[in-house]
């Protein structure tokens, strides 16, 4: 058979190659009938009409014809990745969830990173929220975590979900935008829904346009219940921080990145893993009971409102790593099945509404994407445990019960599957006696209190970049009314911030937006340094980061050769580019290949920036506006250069200041003398390991 399928049961390796290849490579249909010619339909003659019998032509064509299934109506944009979840240590006293069963314990993994709004071809580096879902494969059946890159949410109850989404989607007359947020119709719901705010700090927010999949914190947004083998419970949330801290791009960079690489965040992952840097994440636990929740000034069930670390630090309990990518995007990455509603014995919910909706949601939505009660009999959703029960048949069944029993309590199949008992899900005996209303807790209408504290706790260029982000999406919006109303509302979260967004709109700072509580509760900490991007700076190293090496005809091929060695041994990426590939014509007749060109490589697709020394080479690259271009990108963005010898004078050709407004050198542009090559490359990697240079970035402003 052609159509093979491969197990994606192992957590760790690609599956093995079959003993005998050539066994597989006969073409055949899906009834395993050979195909002798797979390149001329069946004719009446060599110039007569296509015959209806040719059940090969139609079968291929048929199939083909429904390749496409409908695509998720909010995440559709996606990339995922098998691992496993390592558990640090057994936690009895708090859950007796099959993953933190013992120290050590390895759960296999699947997770997908997505965008919320765009289509499945949108581009990767939109403004967006990122959904963070892992499911995970446990000895109890799966477990799926459903969160985002953002610890809060829009909306506080499920009801509002399809408003939110209708909202912020492609507007329905024309279709456009495509994966933005910056139109009419989503700021309209926006401003006329004060509870979004806390939410769009965060996306308007560098956490809006990560650098990386594998450099953002994930979060499972809701409160939910870890229960022990004794029913104990406590009320949790759920964190993953990146190994390699968190970073982002620089907004403009995103918008050229749309068009110069639009699975840039895919191709990132992919090349990482199939490198062999296998991305990994430390999950964390915010543990709190009943009678601390009831203490807070926010509510626990409210998704609008995180937990601040100083208040309930975030205990690490283990590590997720992944190391291999899907053998076929579709079969798992499209295929894969996340829902809120998969928990398993010891993780329980809470009441928070929004969470509610989701336990019904993501089933449903599966039945008609995926087409059919049985998406979990595909490989990619399918348990690792053995699945017994008496429910039956529905479409593409792929299971083959064998007996007359489909019903329990049996005799006729000596009662068997039984019922698990004590040992099965049971769920949390919370009490509930109230009336049935429909409404919201008083806390719930503290819109503005969290929207400051985050404010509060950014850095300066921090908070410079999520004015702009207002700035830029309010800008586009053709009602002023909408502008006007949302201004007003920022007003509450920081005057600084509405007035700096009012100026940029060019209009008056309004009244501030009249509050639904007035009197909120004193927040506990009016400040959270856990908030900003810039709490998780990662290691400082720079694997897997791509380095730009600008060359042409007639420079100095030693020191871009030393370099580039010095590069390959910190595991970052060397590129080097020229006007056209393949060899370059060095001055001392070193070996360099160009593997880049000016025309295929855009500067934001590089982390960092080498320029080449050599007379007649500098002379060239002086000629080419593509230089100018990257070192102006670079620069801009806040990159580290390194200019070898002579290349210094294309800084100069470029305005380039190498001071910083106080008159210290800039730490991230680094000369170097053809003698201290070595000594400056150790220096630029170093520098490169701070991502980027926040004092040139605030000095641009
Ligand atoms: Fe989702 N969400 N969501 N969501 N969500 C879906 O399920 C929904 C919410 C999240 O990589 C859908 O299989 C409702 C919060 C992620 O496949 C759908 C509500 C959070 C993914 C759905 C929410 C999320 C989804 C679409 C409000 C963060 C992608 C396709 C009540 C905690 C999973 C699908 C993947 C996907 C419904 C709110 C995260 C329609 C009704 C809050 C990461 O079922």
């Amino acid at each position: 058979m052609t159509n093979t399928t491969k197990s994606s049961a192992s957590p760790s390796r690609k599956p093995e190659a079959t003993a005998d290849p050539a066994a597989h490579t006969v073409l055949v249909t899906n009834q395993g009938v050979p195909i002798g010619d797979n390149q001329n339909s069946l004719k009446a003659g060599l110039r007569g009409p296509v015959l209806l019998e040719d059940f090969i032509l139609r079968e291929k064509i048929t199939h083909f014809d429904h390749e496409r299934i409908p695509e998720r109506i909010v995440h559709a944009r996606g990339s995922a990745a098998h691992g496993y979840f390592e558990a640090y240590k057994a936690l009895p006293d708090l859950t007796r969830a099959a993953p933190f069963r013992e120290a050590g314990k390895i759960t296999p993994v699947f997770a997908r990173f997505s965008t919320v709004a765009g289509e499945r071809g949108s581009a990767d580096t939109a403004r967006d929220v990122r959904g963070f879902a892992v499911k995970f494969y446990t000895d109890e059946g799966n477990w799926d975590l459903v969160g985002n890159n953002i610890p809060v949410f829009f909306i506080q109850d499920a009801m509002k979900f399809p408003d939110l989404i209708h909202a912020v989607k492609p507007e329905p007359h024309h279709g456009m935008p495509q994966a933005a947020s910056a139109h009419d119709t989503f700021w309209d719901f926006a401003s006329l829904s004060p509870e979004t705010t806390h939410t769009l700090m965060w996306v308007m927010s560098d956490r809006g346009i990560p650098r990386s999949l594998r450099m953002m914190q994930g979060f499972g947004v809701h409160t939910f219940r870890l229960v022990n083998a004794l029913g104990k419970s406590h009320f949790v949330k759920f964190h993953w921080k990146p190994l390699l801290g968190t970073h982002a791009l620089v907004w403009d960079e995103a918008v050229v990145l749309a068009g110069a690489d639009s699975d840039f965040h895919r191709r990132d992952l992919w090349e990482a893993i199939e490198a062999g840097e296998f991305p990994e994440w430390e999950l964390g636990l915010q543990v709190f009971t009943e009678a601390q929740a009831e203490a807070f000034s926010f509510d626990v069930l409210d998704a609008t409102k995180l937990i601040p670390e100083e208040l309930v630090p975030v205990t690490p309990v283990g590590r997720m790593v992944l190391n291999r990518n899907p053998d076929n995007f579709f079969a798992e990455t499209e295929q894969v099945a996340f829902c809120a509603a998969h928990v398993i014995p010891g993780i329980d919910f809470s009441n928070d509404p929004l969470l509610a909706g989701r336990i019904h949601s993501y089933i449903d939505t599966q039945i008609s994407r995926l087409g059919g009660v049985n998406f979990h009999e595909l490989p990619i959703n399918a348990p690792k445990v053995p699945i017994h029960n008496n429910q039956r048949d529905g479409l593409h069944r792929m299971a083959v019960p064998t007996g007359r029993v489909a019903y329990e309590p049996n005799s006729l199949g000596g009662g068997c599957p039984f019922q698990a008992g004590a040992a099965g899900f049971a769920s949390f005996p919370q009490a509930v006696q109230d009336d049935k209303v429909r409404g919201k807790p008083e806390k719930f209408s503290d819109h503005y209190s969290q929207a400051t504290l985050f404010w509060d706790s950014q850095t300066p260029l921090e908070q410079a970049h999520i004015a702009a982000g207002f700035r830029f999406e309010l800008s586009k919006l053709t009602v002023p009314a909408i502008q006007e109303r949302m201004v007003a509302s920022l007003v509450n979260v920081s005057r600084d911030l509405a007035g700096t967004v009012a100026q940029g709109l060019g209009m008056k700072l309004p009244a501030a937006l009249a509050r639904a509580l007035p009197r909120a509760p004193k927040p506990e900490v009016a400040h959270s340094p856990a908030l900003s991007l810039t709490a998780l700076p990662g290691d400082g190293g720079i694997r897997t980061r791509k380095v730009a090496i600008l060359v042409a005809d007639g420079v100095l091929g030693t020191s871009v050769a030393t370099v580039v060695q010095a590069l390959k041994a910190a595991d970052a990426v060397p590129c080097i580019i020229a006007k056209r590939l393949g060899e370059v014509a060095t001055s001392d007749d070193t070996a360099l290949q160009a593997t880049g060109t000016y025309e295929n490589s855009s500067p934001a697709l590089f982390d960092a920036l080498v320029l080449a020394d050599g007379e007649t080479g500098v002379a060239a690259m002086s000629q080419t506006q593509a230089v100018q271009d990257f070192i102006h990108s670079h620069h801009n963005h806040g990159k580290t250069l390194l200019v070898l010898g002579l290349a210094e004078v294309l800084l100069e050709q470029a305005g380039i200041r190498m001071f910083l407004p106080g008159g210290a050198p800039d730490p991230g542009v680094i000369l170097s003398a053809p003698h201290s090559v070595a000594q400056e490359t150790a220096n630029f990697i170093h520098a490169m390991g701070k991502h980027r240079h926040t004092e040139r970035l605030l000095a641009l402003l």
